[in-house]
């Protein structure tokens, strides 16, 4: 641990939820097939931006898949605007950052294939925590956790879980979000 840094757990992030196993095998396997071809195989570029609309997999992501509480509250009742689908190889991550401005409250990200650990940091209160993101698992940030934590994955192979490493295999994320 960083010097000075207080290891938290991530349940003492306000506004932080974190939700195992919300998609069952069946609709991965759907959202997979529906990914740009080639990406999984791409050594770059391994993003795909979608507006709408959205291909009917991700409208019925949005529909039955987020929580109606958070929707209703959160994004007024509405769905998603701009979805980023990631491809993540054992190695990869992404650099710690807040999400752009331009994008409203309420990050919903889907995890799908492999774990990958996920790190939200807070420099101000030197805080941090680490979440597994488990596949077929559903993360959303809104509030304190999406405006001032940081949140990124670090860069390596695998993952320590329960003092065990875990080689992480080909990873992919489902981002969705609203545009102020
Ligand atoms: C971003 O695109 O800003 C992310 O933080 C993606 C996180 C993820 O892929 O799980």
């Amino acid at each position: 641990t960083k010097k000075g840094w207080t290891q938290i757990s991530p349940s003492e992030i306000p506004g932080l939820t974190y939700i195992p196993n919300v998609l069952p095998p069946s609709v991965q396997d759907e959202l997979i097939q529906c990914l740009p071809d080639g990406i999984l195989d791409r050594s770059t570029g391994r993003q795909a931006h979608l507006y709408r609309p959205f291909a009917p997999v991700l409208q019925n992501l949005m529909q039955n898949f987020i929580p109606s509480a958070f929707k209703k509250q959160v994004w007024e009742g509405k769905d998603a605007e701009a979805i980023i689908m990631q491809v993540y190889n054992p190695g990869d991550g992404i650099i710690p950052h807040v999400d752009l401005p331009m994008f409203d409250d309420g990050i919903v990200i889907f995890s799908l294939l492999s774990d990958i650990t996920m790190e939200f940091t807070q420099p101000s209160s030197k805080r941090k925590a680490s979440v597994l993101l488990e596949k077929g698992s559903l993360t959303i940030m809104e509030g304190e956790a999406r405006y001032q934590w940081l949140h990124g994955i670090p860069f390596r192979t695998g993952d320590w879980t329960n003092g065990t490493w875990i080689p992480r295999a080909q990873r992919c994320s489902i981002t969705m979000r609203r545009i102020g």
